[in-house]
Order: structure tokens, then C-alpha cells, then sequence
């Protein structure tokens, strides 16, 4: 555990095997924290509160680009450990994975030094001030973003930080660790226990100590998340699942929309929130989309995640392996048809955790393969009458995440955007902001991440009267 700046042993004796999907050998074994080591870090993180919350803006914006740089000095080993644990491709693990981490904690290392934390409303002079001791639970998918896109904020807002990340990926919040020692925050502004969910999570988001749990998970773990901080009036954000819609407009280029979604979809064997997992085309022009979509998967073989022209790697462990399986299996129960890919074991791979590229076909909006999130490299074409029916099918999940509008006409998709009850619309494709806010309508979550909207999370305000 990282734990008041320096690691030391966990209280308890039990670990946490880390194995790497790929070929399922063990990589690494981490302390399964406990409640006594949560403890531990949260009094670690209360005591170093009021200094840190006290530095200028400028310190921490110093000490923010420290740990950028850290992180770029590690670029190599960190995505190499990302391959190594989650099976992210090559390429992917190298410029994504371990690429945006990079870019999103220099955006806060300028808003800290940027930002007005204090304003004059009126008569009044407004305080943003920092929330206090931040609770950050997050998951193994973008196992080194996840961790950035929470504690940069936090630290560049003056906030303390204890981090539980997931079970299959901790050996990159490790690294972390080590970068944020290297960048020489204070002890007890970073803390980190590693642990099973159910125990160190669950101990860290009740703590009473706790002023903030930002969590990003399931949905049902959110739910859970969302009940201990409503019980306790602590404040939460929650970046939850998706269903998101990739909708391609009559008269929109097909090949590029078809396969720029699958790209989407793929590109983290389809472990990503935000990922366009049905797409919508209209019924005159379905046939052609699932023909180019069966012929562009054919370009995603599974294979071994550390050779650089591996475009699809294997899930993350047996268990999504075997909930995405299982999902396959319902969507062919349910009347849908396979076009390609299926829940067979992947041909000349007799190890690890691959799942074939999917696509499906003839489904429904209230099919269990468009309603819930599968978290596989599966994705579902359905086909609309009209706008207003590719809208009402768009927006009917429990979800509002991500999602996609394809149009010849740009004013057109920006119209039917508005109409999207979701947290993201890229058009015609879209690209990666930094600094524009992500998070979720409806049961994709509470809040915002990203930018200065994500900075805002972590601050509270205080209005002096005058
Ligand atoms: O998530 P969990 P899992 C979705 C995706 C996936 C499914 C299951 O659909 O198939 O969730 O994944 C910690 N108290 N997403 O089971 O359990 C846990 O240790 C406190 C979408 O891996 O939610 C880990 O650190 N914490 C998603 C984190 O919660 C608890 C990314 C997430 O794990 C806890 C991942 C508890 N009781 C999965 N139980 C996204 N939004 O990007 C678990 N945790």
C-alpha cells in the first residue's frame, strides 16, 4: 500500500493474483487492503488535507505538471503493464491507454494554475473551495485514465485522495504511485490501497472520513455507491455503463460510418462506456451496413495483445469473457442473427480470454443484446423507419452515455444530436477533447469528468457577504 508517502505492508496477510488474460499466466500479486488499511490511508489523507488545501494554485499546478512529466517518463513500461494485465493491444495501449492519462493531467496542471477560485458575484466574493478527502473506486478498462481523470482534478482543486483501483488491474495504479512519489507531492495527498471491491471499496466508501467517493463501474455497484453516499449526505459522481447509439443518416457516407463504429467498438474489445454498441441505419440502406460491418470484422482477428498488429486482444478475465459469452447466447435466443463472430472459442487460441468479433443482426429495440451493456467486442444493427424512430430507439435505454450522428449534412446530425438524451454526441466521427465534460444522462451516472467541469467536482463553494 501507498499509504502517507511511502509503501508499506498491508495489515492483513491475504493477496490478489493478477493474471494476464492473454495466455492466463500470473503477472503479479497485490495486498488485498482491508478495512484497517483503508483507515489507514484515509487518516493519512485527513491529516494532509489542510496543508495541500492551502498551497497556491500554482504550487499544485507545479507539482500536477511534475506528474505529467513522470508519466511520460514511464510511457513505455506503463503501457507495457496495461497490456501485460487488461490484453489492450500494442498500438492501443501505447497511444490511448497510456497516451491520454498524459494529456488529461496537463489540462489540469494548466487549470490549476488557471482557474478563478475565487470570484465576485455582486456584493459577494465566492470561495471554490476544495471538498475535502476524495474517495476514487475505479475500474480495470481504461485501468490508468480512470485513475488520472479522478485524482488530477482532485489534486488540482486541493484535494485529498485515497484510491482503490480494480482487482484485475492494479499494477498500473501502482506505477501511478511511484510517478505521483516522483513528482514530490506531499505525504498523504495520494494514498493508495489495493483490495477487493466488496471489502476495501465498500470500507473506503463509508468511511466516514470520506467527503467525496467518485466511482466509475457497473451500474449496480453505482446504485450501491449512490445509497452509502446518499445515507451519509457525502458527495458523489458516478460514470457508469452505456448503451450508446451510432445513428447513420440517410444519405450519410455508410462505409466510413460502419467501419469508423466498429473501430470504436473494438478498439478495447469492446470494454469501453462509451462505446456505439447498436447502430441505427435506416431500413432502406440495413442490408448494405451489416455487409460492411461482417466484411471490416474480418480485419480484427483475436490474437496475442503484445504484437504490434494486433488490433483485438482478449477481455480482461474469464468472468467478462464469460458474461459476454453469455450475452451472445441471448442475443440468438432472442431472434437475432449472427453475421459473424459467435460465442465459440476463437480458433487456434486455446488460451485466454478471446472473444471472436461479433455482429448481429435483425435486432429489436427491446432485445436483452440492445438494452444491456455486454462489454464485448459484439455490436447490434437495427434498422428505422424514420428520425423520429431512430430517436425514440436511440433514447430508449436506461443509459445515455455516448453516441454517434453520421450526416452528409453537418447541420442536420447537430439538429438530431439535440434530440439525443445523452452525455456525448460525436459527429461524423468526432475527436478526443480534454477538456470538454464526459459523463452520463439517466443511469449512466452523476456528473462530469474532464476539464473544467470535472475540476468543479471537486470544489465546493463559499460565499463571503459583504
Ligand atoms: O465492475 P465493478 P465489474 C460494467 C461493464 C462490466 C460490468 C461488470 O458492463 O461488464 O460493469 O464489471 C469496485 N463497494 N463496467 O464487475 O464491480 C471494484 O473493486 C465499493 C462499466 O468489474 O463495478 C472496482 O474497483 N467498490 C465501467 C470498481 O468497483 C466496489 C467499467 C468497478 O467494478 C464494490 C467497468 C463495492 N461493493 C465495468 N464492488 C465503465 N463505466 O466504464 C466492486 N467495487
Amino acid at each position: 500500500m501507498y499509504i502517507d508517502g511511502r509503501w508499506r505492508p498491508a495489515l492483513g496477510s491475504g493477496t490478489i493474483d493478477v493474471l494476464n488474460p492473454a495466455d492466463e499466466q500470473l503477472i503479479g500479486r497485490v495486498p488485498a487492503g482491508t478495512a484497517k488499511d483503508v483507515d489507514a490511508a484515509v487518516g493519512a489523507a485527513r491529516a494532509a488535507f489542510p496543508g495541500w488545501a492551502a498551497t497556491a494554485p500554482a504550487e499544485r499546478a507545479a507539482r500536477l505538471t511534475a506528474l505529467r512529466d513522470e508519466l511520460v517518463a514511464r510511457h513505455e513500461d506503463i503501457a507495457d503493464t496495461i497490456t501485460a494485465e487488461l490484453g489492450a493491444p500494442y498500438t492501443f495501449a501505447r497511444k490511448v491507454q497510456a497516451g491520454a492519462p498524459i494529456v488529461v493531467a496537463g489540462t489540469y496542471a494548466e487549470l490549476a494554475a488557471d482557474h478563478p477560485f475565487e470570484e465576485r458575484i455582486g456584493t459577494s466574493t465566492v470561495l471554490h473551495e476544495p471538498v475535502g478527502v476524495v474517495a476514487a473506486i475505479t475500474p480495470w478498462n481504461y485501468p490508468l485514465h480512470q485513475v488520472v481523470a479522478k485524482v488530477a482534478p482532485a489534486l488540482a482543486a486541493g484535494c485529498t485522495v485515497v484510491l482503490k483501483p480494480a482487482e484485475d488491474t492494479p499494477l498500473v495504479a501502482q506505477l501511478f504511485a511511484d510517478a505521483v512519489h516522483a513528482a514530490g507531492l506531499p505525504p498523504g495527498v495520494f494514498n493508495l490501497v489495493t483490495g477487493a471491491g466488496p471489502v476495501a471499496g465498500q470500507a473506503l466508501a463509508e468511511h466516514p472520513e470520506v467527503d467525496l467517493v467518485s466511482f466509475t463501474g457497473s451500474t449496480e455497484v453505482g446504485r450501491r455507491i449512490g445509497a452509502i453516499a446518499g445515507g451519509a449526505v457525502k458527495r458523489v459522481a458516478l460514470e457508469l455503463g452505456g448503451k450508446s447509439a451510432s445513428v447513420i443518416l440517410p444519405g450519410a457516407d455508410l462505409a466510413r460510418a460502419v467501419t469508423a463504429g466498429l473501430a470504436n467498438v473494438l478498439s478495447n474489445a469492446g470494454q469501453t462506456c462509451s462505446a456505439w454498441t447498436r447502430v441505427l441505419v435506416d431500413a432502406d440502406r440495413y442490408e448494405e451496413a451489416v455487409k460492411i460491418a461482417a466484411e471490416a470484422a474480418a480485419g480484427y482477428v483475436p490474437g496475442d495483445p503484445r504484437d504490434p498488429g494486433t488490433r483485438l486482444g482478449p477481455l480482461v478475465s474469464a468472468r467478462q469473457r464469460d458474461r459476454v459469452r453469455g450475452y451472445i447466447e441471448r442475443g440468438t435466443a432472442e431472434g437475432a442473427r449472427i453475421v459473424t463472430g459467435g460465442p465459440e472459442p476463437v480458433a487456434g487460441l486455446s488460451r485466454g480470454h478471446y472473444v471472436s468479433p461479433t455482429v448481429f443482426a435483425d435486432v429489436t429495440p427491446e432485445m436483452t443484446i440492445a438494452q444491456e451493456e455486454i462489454f464485448g467486442p459484439v455490436v447490434t444493427f437495427l434498422p428505422y423507419t424514420d428520425e423520429d424512430d431512430a430517436v425514440r430507439i436511440a433514447n430508449g435505454t436506461i443509459y445515455g452515455l455516448g453516441g454517434a450522428v453520421w450526416s452528409a449534412d453537418e447541420a442536420t446530425a447537430v439538429a438530431f444530436a439535440r434530440r439525443l438524451r445523452t452525455g456525448q454526441v460525436d459527429i461524423n466521427g468526432g475527436r478526443f477533447n480534454p477538456m470538454a465534460p464526459f459523463g452520463g444522462y439517466k443511469q449512466s451516472g452523476v456528473g462530469r469528468e474532464l476539464g473544467v467541469h470535472g475540476l468543479a467536482e471537486y470544489l465546493e463553494m463559499k460565499s463571503l457577504q459583504f
